[in-house]
């Protein structure tokens, strides 16, 4: 008798776009196989949860029906590829997705072992060719991680990424993108040569250097990745280790061309306009705050169902936000009444009438499904942007929208370390609190305790929030505050994060 293994699975979906006939076929692949959820994820994908070992070929079969997979979406590989949205920016929106798709088609591993395993095809004869051109046999030291950007809001967070690339626009044509390396957000507790590191911007390449650019950067990191120190296995600590200009260098002689000078961005959130937008095509877009991304009926709230309905009639497409909300896309002027008439018979819609702290807050999924987890997260979160609320209130703030992210444990799931207010998880009960992070994600915080329960952070939060309300310039965001009133230094570089 085998003891009764569950799974989670995740699929492939980069730049979180579906249709709804997607939709509903992970719907009904939720309730079928997992726990009843869908969980939407900080890289705009789907978490299936519990799925029983008998359970997983039917679960991965009835993605590929829909035309839907879980290949990379772990290991040592190309992750999910993310991409802004923009629903007001249409046409732009659909061609970065388009290199974003195009990107992560690229640099998908190639093994035909998946489709065997899972679909039960025969295995295809070899051609004497190299099965995985850009892996080899060794696949990546560790997973490595592509972003797709267009200011201003910085959704995915660009500076998280192993390569990001920033959209760069004359009006509102596409020319190319500024290129932005090394970043990433994991570390390991009580291990200080591990630490959160932001992206760095080398240059600018034109939009038709895309791919090249992505086999370049791949290959450098390839070759040159620490192979032996898994903890420092990811790119931040390559382009740290070998230097900015050695791998700027390596990676311009593997494209055969010098990178131009990056040309000027500028970013001013990193969050998603919530409720309803117009594209600039007159289609209309709803953006739905998903509470840490879980798709759930709750006891008060049927949004599983709710967006089961939704889907049922929606005629266009659905996006996954890169904070764990979700767009209803694309609908004609003449479908949005019904879309509302839904939104309101599942009041779907109060879900939008959150605090700002709020709107702005994520968590990942830690207890009780993650093996990694330290400190409940997801479960958590909610009660204390409750009590951060309440202080918040009491000094006028309540509209106020403040970053904050918690995470079960230090490998920032929900990239914590650049949000303004950060919790990650040391033991039940106990996290570590930090500050100082940027509003649009250009700025790492720092810890301000260590290992503490919510008293400590709450009553802690409280000092700062009070000094903020009386002291803060007109317009200064919340975490910029905390640095220029001393409530905690700047971090300049990853590498001194944890001095
Ligand atoms: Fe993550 C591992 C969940 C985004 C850094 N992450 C895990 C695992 C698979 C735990 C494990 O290895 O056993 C978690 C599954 C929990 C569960 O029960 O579902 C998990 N990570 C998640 C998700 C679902 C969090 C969420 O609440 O949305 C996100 C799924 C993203 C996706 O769709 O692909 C998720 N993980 C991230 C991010 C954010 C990002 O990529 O933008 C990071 C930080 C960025 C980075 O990579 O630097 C992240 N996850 C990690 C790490 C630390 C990596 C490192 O460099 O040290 C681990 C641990 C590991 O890889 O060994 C990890
Ligand atoms: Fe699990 Fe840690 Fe990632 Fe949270 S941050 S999902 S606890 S690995």
């Amino acid at each position: 008798l085998e003891p009764a293994y569950r799974f989670m699975a995740r699929v492939r979906l980069p730049g979180g776009v579906l249709s709804s006939s997607q939709w509903l076929k992970l719907d009904a692949l939720g309730r079928a196989y997992a726990n009843n959820t869908l969980r939407l994820t900080t890289r705009q994908t789907f978490q299936f949860h519990y799925v029983h070992k008998k359970n997983l070929r039917a679960l991965m079969q009835g993605l590929h029906d829909v035309l839907l997979d879980t290949k990379a979406a772990c290991g040592d590989d190309a992750r999910g590829v993310m991409a802004s949205i923009n629903p007001q920016l249409s046409a732009l929106h659909a061609e970065v997705y388009a290199l974003a798709k195009a990107a992560s088609d690229h640099a998908i591993p190639k093994t035909g072992a998946y489709r065997e395993i899972w679909y039960g095809e025969e295995r295809a004869a070899s051609t004497g060719e190299p099965e995985e051109p850009l892996y080899g046999k060794t696949y990546m030291p560790r997973k490595f991680k592509i972003g797709f950007v267009i200011p201003p809001i910085n959704d995915i967070d660009v500076y998280a990424q192993d390569l990001g690339f920033i959209a760069v626009t004359e009006g509102k044509e596409l020319k190319g993108f500024n290129v932005a390396i090394g970043g990433g957000m994991g570390r390991t507790d009580n291990a200080p040569k591990t630490y959160p590191r932001l992206a760095s911007v080398i240059g600018y390449i034109a939009k038709d250097k895309v791919i090249e650019t992505c086999d370049a950067v791949m290959t450098v990191q390839r070759d040159y990745g620490d192979r032996v120190e898994r903890s420092r296995a990811r790119f931040k600590y390559t382009v740290d280790d070998k230097g900015l200009d050695f791998i700027k260098s390596e990676i311009e002689s593997r494209l055969g061309f010098a990178l131009e000078p990056a040309k000027p961005y500028n970013f001013t959130s990193n969050g998603d306009p919530i409720g309803w937008q117009r594209g600039e095509d007159g289609r209309e877009h709803y953006t739905l705050f998903i509470q840490n991304g879980r798709v759930s009926n709750f006891p008060d709230l049927a949004l599983f169902d709710g967006l089961r309905a939704i889907a049922q009639v929606h005629k266009g497409m659905f996006r996954v936000t890169p904070n764990q909300n979700l767009i209803i896309a694309d609908i004609e002027p003449g479908d949005r009444p019904a879309i509302e008439v839904l939104l309101r018979q599942y009041r779907l819609d109060t879900l939008n009438n959150a605090s700002g702290l709020r709107l702005n807050s994520m968590a990942c999924v830690a207890f009780p499904t993650c093996g990694l987890a330290m400190a409940e997260s997801e479960r958590y979160l909610p009660s204390l942007v409750t009590k951060i609320d309440t202080i918040l209130a009491e000094h006028g703030l309540a509209e106020e929208p403040i970053t904050i992210r918690m995470t079960g444990c230090p490998n920032g799931c929900a990239r914590p370390y650049i949000a303004e207010i950060a919790l990650t998880g040391r033991a039940p009960g106990k996290y570590n609190l930090y500050l100082g992070g940027g509003f649009h994600g250009q700025r790492l915080n720092k810890m301000v305790l260590e290992n503490v329960a919510e008293p400590a952070i709450l009553d802690h939060l409280g000092k700062v929030i009070g000094d903020f309300a009386h002291n803060r310039k007109p317009g200064e965001r919340f975490g910029d505050f905390a640095i220029r009133a001393g409530h905690v230094a700047e971090v300049k570089e990853g590498r001194f994060f944890n001095d």
